[in-house]
């Protein structure tokens, strides 16, 4: 089912944000996300403005950021429509609904205000999805059904839990992280670890190339951290992974 093209898939897309999303990979030819996993909002603006014109989705731990304020968020935000891509918090929500809504929307950062994506664990029930969904209807959600990380737990009857999970609520989940396609191709599959160098760091992280996890495993959206941040070029090395998803991406689907 999976060699099927975006266009194809765009109408089978229940979520608006998925379905926005699948228009900026398509009028981008990008299928790829950055982690901007930086601590300071300079870095952060910079590479946004940096790999913006290469990515569909940049990727934020907005936690991580330690001078994070409404202006710093303006001008993401301001970023984001300038060079068409969409913002993911991966806040990675695991908590009862009630606590997560309270996270989502307050605090001092009030991801519900300006995240395109956010994402949740399935661990504690579907209460977490019924609070992000009932707390932002413009947000979209992927849900962790797998991870890149030695040792995780995220397997067998997990993630077929979290597709299950998805179908439930699929108004407001549009896809997952996982390490590829592990379902129908009415939702979108991004997956981290992703690196032209295989091997790993030196704490649990596993990396996968491009061309593997777009053409063998079939992953629609590949999210590249490391092997763009620290990059001594961080936009050529941002057209580099652009390139190589792209290719795996029209390769699988034949054209
Ligand atoms: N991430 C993973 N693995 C997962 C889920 N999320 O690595 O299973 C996230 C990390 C990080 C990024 O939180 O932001 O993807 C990977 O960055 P890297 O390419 O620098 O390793």
């Amino acid at each position: 089912s999976h060699n099927l093209s975006f266009e194809q898939r765009l109408s089978m897309i229940r979520n608006k944000v998925g379905r926005r999303l699948l228009e900026i990979v398509l009028k981008k030819q990008s299928n790829l996300a950055v982690a901007a996993d930086v601590t300071t909002s300079q870095e952060l603006l910079s590479i946004a403005s940096q790999v913006g014109p290469h990515i569909c989705v940049l990727k934020t731990h907005v936690d991580i950021i330690e001078d994070w304020n409404e202006t710093v968020c303006e001008q993401l935000v301001h970023l984001a429509k300038s060079h068409q891509f969409l913002i993911f918090e991966d806040r990675k929500f695991a908590d009862i609904g009630n606590t997560v809504e309270l996270q989502f929307t307050g605090g001092i950062f009030h991801i519900s205000q300006w995240a395109d994506i956010v994402n949740a664990h399935i661990i504690a029930g579907p209460g977490t999805i019924q609070a992000l969904r009932k707390a932002s209807e413009h947000c979209g959600i992927l849900l962790l059904a797998q991870m890149s990380s030695k040792g995780n737990l995220a397997v067998e009857e997990y993630t077929q839990k979290a597709i299950q999970f998805a179908k439930q609520y699929e108004d407001a989940v549009f896809g997952f992280i996982s390490m590829g396609c592990i379902g129908e191709p009415n939702f979108i599959y991004f997956t981290p670890g992703v690196k032209l160098e295989k091997g790993g760091d030196s704490l649990g992280q596993q990396y996968t190339d491009p061309k593997t996890v777009i053409g063998i495993q079939k992953s629609d959206i590949a999210i590249v951290g490391r092997g763009i941040i620290h990059a001594s070029d961080r936009k050529e090395a941002a057209l580099t992974y652009q390139k190589a998803c792209w290719d795996a991406y029209v390769q699988r689907i034949g054209k």
